[in-house]
């Protein structure tokens, strides 16, 4: 099962963590090598949870950055989904399947590398160029289908009917929360006592299910959730409303990877778990949150991840305090910084001049 690197490559142990494998260097691209223990260990790092002095100023509170930015795959999507594709080799998968708004495609490319097996990444046409390049550049047959991810998703699922092909969930199974689940964990482990809240992203409600499994088990389900959404993607918030599944017509958000049109179902069932506090915010609010933590802590991160910052830099989590749904003195706040692939300084300028903020 183990991938061999191409020609004559000059292999080196850098210790990746978790990895139990190899980085084959070669000309100054680098290959994960596949080698026993791959399909054991996890995939993920322990990400840095960073005290944020900027964005405490802002909420008046410690604000702590859950870094999920720097996880190989470049988001925290390769918890849960790392998860999934270890158990489906073990039981014989022989090429992995994956619908993405970008961020889960990069996590089952890159899980796919590690396993020695081939991947194909169904997306929306929209996406662009370069996280195409760069899927295939891990390695990835890329394929472009419909207007937003649900579209790409039945591909996906067409895909999956084929012999020893599996489709790997972005968000909707229990092996991925039980992988996003290692976060909370970790922030035990870092924090001792329990956050004042955890603010985090939805899309498809994996990472909020993911988390809330992680607050039940460390026992601390009475931690809020502030789950946040862009308008134009905001099948939770519309769900949470009605008091069942809603399908949005349509993705109008930039936010495109927390584009489902509908929720999974476990999202609902966490309501009835954890507390959450669901905020939708506008494209702009977004926008503007990857602007100033760019320039607070030089990290550029997708508008998805935006959203979770937006509620901090939009004054939510302030109108929450205010409204008596948070705290008003929270001991401290954790925000999952999702991180995400699909940006870089020219999309965010043309980001900025679509949204008329430049
Ligand atoms: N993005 C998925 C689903 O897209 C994807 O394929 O990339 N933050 C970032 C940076 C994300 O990429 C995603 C999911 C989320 C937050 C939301 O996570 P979820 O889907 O588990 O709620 C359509």
């Amino acid at each position: 099962m183990a991938r061999r690197p191409r020609g004559r490559g000059r292999s080196v142990n850098r210790g990746l963590p978790g990895a139990g494998g190899q980085l084959a260097i070669r000309s100054g691209r680098i290959t994960v090598v596949a080698m026993e223990g791959a399909q054991s260990e996890p995939f993920h790092t322990v990400s840095p949870l960073l005290r944020s002095w900027a964005l405490s100023q802002v909420a008046g509170a410690t604000v702590f950055l859950k870094c999920e930015n720097v996880q190989p795959s470049g988001s925290f999507k390769i918890r849960g989904i790392g998860r999934f594709c270890q158990e489906m080799a073990r039981k014989g998968c022989r090429h992995l399947v994956c619908s993405s708004g970008g961020n889960a495609g990069f996590a089952a490319a890159y899980s796919a590398q590690r396993l020695g097996l081939p991947a194909t990444i169904v997306l929306p046409e929209a996406t662009s160029q370069q996280v195409v390049r760069r899927l295939q550049g891990e390695g990835a047959e890329v394929q472009l289908a419909g207007k937003v991810w649900d579209d790409a998703n039945l591909q996906a699922h067409a895909l999956a009917q084929r012999d020893g092909w599996v489709n790997v969930p972005p968000f909707d199974h229990p092996l991925i929360w039980e992988g996003h689940a290692s976060l909370v964990h970790e922030l035990k482990a870092a924090l001792g006592a329990p956050p004042g809240a955890v603010v985090l992203a939805v899309g498809g409600g994996g990472l909020l299910a993911g988390v809330a499994a992680g607050l039940v088990e460390v026992g601390w389900q009475s931690v809020p959730i502030v789950a946040m959404e862009t308008r134009g993607a905001h099948s939770f918030h519309a769900a949470l409303e009605a008091g069942r599944l809603v399908t949005l017509p349509d993705i109008t958000s930039v936010a495109k990877s927390l584009g489902a049109k509908t929720v999974t179902a476990q999202a609902l069932e966490c309501a009835r778990q954890c507390r959450i506090l669901s905020q939708v915010v506008e494209d702009a609010e977004a926008v503007n949150a990857v602007q100033r933590f760019l320039d607070d802590e030089r990290m550029l991160v997708e508008p998805a991840c935006g959203a979770a910052l937006a509620a901090i830099y939009s004054g939510r989590l302030g109108q929450l305090q205010a409204e008596g749904h948070l705290d008003p003195s929270l001991a401290s706040i954790v925000v999952i910084v999702c991180g995400g692939n699909n940006i870089d300084s020219q999309q965010l300028r043309a980001l900025q001049a679509q949204l008329g903020q430049h």
